[in-house]
Parts: C-alpha cells; structure tokens; sequence
C-alpha cells in the first residue's frame, strides 16, 4: 500500500470522516510545515549559529535561547497570514498575537511551546514543539486574553513534534493519537504509528528525582514504593528515565507506556507547578487520553480544569492508567 502522509490523513479525516473542517485542516498543515522548518534549524546546530542562549527573557523569567526565538518567530510567520486564525499564544511572548488586519481572520486559536526543553538544545538531546488548537468562541468582535481561557477538553486539535534521532510529529484531532515520520528526502510527514495505545500498566517512571526532598507526601509515598522495587508493596522492579524535555518524555510514554511527573513541590510553594497549562499540560494530556491513559493535577482531571492565566503553570501527572490512578488515590487520602 502506498504511504499516507499527513495531508492525505487529513483530508481524509475531513471528507470521510467528518471530523474536522477544513480550515482546521490548512491550519494544521501549516503548524506541520513550521515543525519542518524548525527541525531544519534544529538539525543545523552550530553550524546554523542558532545555538546559545539569546540574552533575553520570557515573561516566566526563564533566560531565552536563541532557538526558542526563532522557532517562535518561525511559528507566527507561517501561520499569521493563512486566513484560520483569529490568534496566536505562545510560552516566549507575555501575551496574545492577533492576526494583523492585512490579513483575512480566522475562527480559532493557535497555542503553543515553539521549543520545549531548552535547556537541553545545546547539549544535543531531543526537544520539541507543543501546540494546541481552540475555537474562538462565537460571536465575539476581536479577540481578547479570556477567549483563550478554555478548559483542555474543549481543545479540537492538539500535538508536539520531536526533534530527536527522527523528527516525528504526533496528532490527534478527538479521533485517537497518530504519529508522522519526517521524510527527509521528500519533504513530507508520512503516517508510521496509527491507534497509539499506552498500556494501562507499566514499570517506568519519569520524575527530576533531585527535586525529592520538596514533593508532598503522596508523591514522596508513590515514588518511594516503586524505589522499593519487588521486595516493597509494588512486588515489581521500576526502572527510571527523566530526559528533562516533556516531548521526548511523553514520546516515550506513548511509545512504551510509562508515567511521568511534574508535581507541584515546596521549593516556590505558591507555583502550582512548572509546566504551564495551556501550551504544555493540555495537548500532552488530551494525546495521552486519547491513547487510553490518563492526566491529572493529582486531584483533578487536567482537561477539566478551567484557566485563569494564560500562562498558568499546574502540577502533572500522566501516562498509564492505573499508576495514575495510583497517584491519585494516594492525593485523596491526604
Ligand atoms: P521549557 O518549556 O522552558 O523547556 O521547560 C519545560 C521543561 C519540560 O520539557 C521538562 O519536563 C522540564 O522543563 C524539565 O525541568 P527540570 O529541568 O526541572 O528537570
Ligand atoms: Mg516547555
């Protein structure tokens, strides 16, 4: 059977099964193009002079690095002039980009990381780009901060591209996880996984264990008992693996199952975590529910929680079913 790549697996989840429109479809074509792109400059490294950090900062206060612009500034100008968006909101800019007037306004809105896990491009391990999609909600004139402030499960499309061994872009559009391999001789992204399913068990985890002596007790409980391996409650050994990019971190989740942790430690107890909601915590967690496992705060489903801030950070827990049910649990008997 011939390839399928990406625009042929949306068009056909536009025509014959209905499940997006059109203008998502473009949409989503331009975000892939702008991941080429950037995986181009990625690829390059030194040799591009787009390693080093770039002597700025994001509105998190966190130092920019050279890439993180660029595949910022890579992302706006691919998709501001298509006609699908209304606006854009990204980690690197404090707030909204709406479409500028020259161009034909859009229905929905585009959010993203452009390069998540920064502190691990110049060292040459894998990073990535995040992106969810909303729809403008209807009837507004222009485009304000708070249209952008929707819960995860109203997201219509989400997804990250990993710049890794392969760059391998990962979708979903509510119709379960699908993954696209960069061809690099024909400039194309080609389906290679279909019906991406994470296993409801496992015996990996992912968590930045320096940070132990700051989690709360259920976390401190969850981790200690998997570090006691078959002769602890769990009966089984775990193996570890942190890669400090949440890309490669949930790529490796869905490829293998696993679950992997950010949760909210006492080091900056008034944080409810690091990672950020919207750009980062929503499409993971939809992609990782559509693939059968699960996502939470360790409290509350993350698709359910309803934003205050664009830029609002949130404690994660995602990956394979029951040991995030596991974790859970252990959050409600506290
Ligand atoms: P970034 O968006 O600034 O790159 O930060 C997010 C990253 C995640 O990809 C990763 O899981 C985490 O930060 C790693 O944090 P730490 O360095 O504390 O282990
Ligand atoms: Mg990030």
């Amino acid at each position: 059977m011939s390839k399928i790549s990406l625009s042929r697996y949306l068009v056909e989840q536009q025509r014959e099964k209905g499940h997006i429109p059109a203008d998502l479809r473009l949409l989503l074509e331009v975000v892939a193009r702008a991941c080429k792109s950037i995986s181009h400059a990625v690829n390059k490294g030194a040799l591009g002079g787009v390693l080093g950090s770039a002597d700025s900062e994001n509105v998190q206060g966190e130092v920019q690095k050279k890439l993180d612009i660029i595949a910022n500034e890579v992302l706006l100008e691919a998709n501001e002039w298509g006609g699908h968006l209304a606006a854009m909101a990204s980690e690197e800019m404090d707030s909204i980009y709406l479409v500028p007037n020259r161009y034909p306004q859009g229905e929905y809105l585009l959010l993203f990381d452009p390069l998540d896990g920064s502190s691990n491009i110049d060292v040459n391990v894998s990073i990535g780009t995040i992106f969810s999609v909303l729809k403008k909600p209807e009837g507004n004139q222009g485009v304000t901060e708070q249209d952008f402030l929707q819960a995860g499960k109203q997201q219509v499309a989400a997804g990250y591209c990993v710049y890794g061994p392969q760059t391998t872009l990962v979708l979903t559009v509510g119709d379960g996880v699908v993954m696209f391999t960069l061809d690099r001789e024909q400039g194309s992204f080609v389906l290679t996984h279909e019906n991406v399913q994470i296993p409801a068990d496992t015996q990996e985890f992912a968590i930045n264990m320096s940070n132990m002596r700051h989690w709360d007790e259920p976390v401190s409980r969850y981790i200690g008992e998997c570090l006691q391996g078959k002769e602890g409650p769990r009966g089984k050994d775990f193996n570890m693996r942190w890669i400090a990019s949440m890309v490669a971190d949930v790529h490796r989740i869905l490829t293998r199952g696993g679950v992997f942790m950010y949760p909210w430690d006492k080091r900056e107890p008034h944080k409810a975590g690091k990672l950020r909601l919207m750009y980062e915590a929503n499409p993971m967690s939809w992609l990782v529910e559509q693939a059968g496992g699960a996502a939470t705060n360790g409290k509350t489903r993350i698709l359910d929680l309803q934003p205050s801030q664009l830029h609002e950070r949130v404690s994660v827990m995602l990956g394979s079913k029951n040991e995030v049910e596991r974790v859970t649990g252990y959050h409600a008997k506290v």
